[in-house]
């Protein structure tokens, strides 16, 4: 084992990080320490935003459900004929499910980052809909969007909704629907994007009583632990979310509870008493800025539908 261990010491510089892990490092090292929202969604992740999305605080689920009940006609009627479905965060593909009785895709393609949580709600979905075409792609879509040669480029519908739209700062939110575009010319984009309102709505959203939301936080840890073997102790951090109205997001940073010491293979930093890790902005959007983001983009026909405390907004757009 000993000679198996120097001679893979000697193949490869023993600092050598992939992708992933070098992207960790950059950002813990950076000031103010940042980590990037996607890590959020290992399987427990995934698990717990579920949970979060049936809290009483966190209503925009709740609210985009609502939405897609009361004017699914009216939406559907807008997109037109749909052959491929690419859902974009699929997660649980409960959103996409229940738009098939209206949008009737032929083929349906989730894609998300937390593969194995995406395995799973595929393997249900493919004994409810034994006619439709499934292809699930475990995929970071966040800097490329890399669609297999399988997918007809015919009347494609792109479904980006709960408002995940909202992690991307406004310069890659723009990136990201133009990148959309470039992939659905002639088709269409489904977005759900969440709404500026008041400090006494959107903070509890995102600092439940249950404590459910620091939870999803605080994990995000564990996952950095496993990716980067790194030694994130979950009890010397605490949640912190706060709406920034000057930006119009809500911010997640994990704060450390006293000095300490982060350690991972070749790095390491050390944190003050107070100090954060910046770890997700949730953008909250006026329907004009998000209409003219849509346009800025090159997309057209852009119709949008909220629902009725105007929290929430549906936008529909063309190619
Ligand atoms: C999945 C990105 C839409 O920003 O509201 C929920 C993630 N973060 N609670 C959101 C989230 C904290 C969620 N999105």
């Amino acid at each position: 084992v000993l000679a198996h261990a120097a001679q893979e010491y000697q193949a490869r510089p023993p600092l050598a990080l992939s992708p992933e892990q070098a992207e960790l490092q950059d950002g813990l090292l950076d000031r103010p320490a940042h980590i990037d929202p996607k890590f959020l969604y290992d399987a427990l992740g995934s698990s717990l935003f579920t949970a979060i999305t049936l809290l009483p605080e966190y209503y925009p689920t709740r609210c985009e459900t609502e939405i897609f009940q009361r004017h699914g006609q009216d939406i559907a009627r807008h997109i037109g004929p749909v052959q491929s479905m690419i859902d974009l965060g699929a997660g649980d593909c409960v959103k996409a499910e229940r738009l098939f009785a209206s949008l009737r895709p032929r083929h349906y393609i989730p894609i998300d980052i937390s593969a194995d949580y995406l395995q799973t709600a595929v393997r249900r979905l493919k004994l409810s809909y034994p006619d439709l075409q499934v292809t699930a792609i475990g995929q970071d879509f966040s800097q490329a969007l890399a669609l297999p040669a399988v997918i007809s480029t015919e009347q494609r519908l792109f479904f980006y909704p709960g408002s995940s739209i909202g992690n991307l700062s406004p310069d890659d939110a723009h990136a990201m629907l133009q990148r959309i575009r470039a992939q659905c010319d002639g088709g269409g984009l489904l977005v759900g994007v969440d709404r500026v309102k008041p400090r006494q709505v959107l903070e509890p959203a995102y600092d439940d009583a249950l404590h459910l939301t620091a939870a999803f936080n605080l994990n995000l840890l564990r996952h950095v632990n496993r990716v980067l073997d790194a030694d994130f102790n979950v009890d010397d951090w605490r949640h912190v979310a706060l709406y920034n109205s000057a930006r119009s997001r809500i911010e997640m940073h994990l704060e450390a509870q006293r000095p300490l010491h982060v350690a991972w293979p070749g790095g390491g930093r050390a944190f003050h008493a107070g100090e954060r890790i910046h770890t997700e902005n949730s953008y909250k959007f006026t329907p004009h800025a998000f209409s003219d983001l849509l346009q800025s983009a090159g997309f057209r026909d852009v119709a949008h539908w909220s629902d009725s405390r105007g929290w929430f907004s549906v936008f529909s757009a063309r190619a």
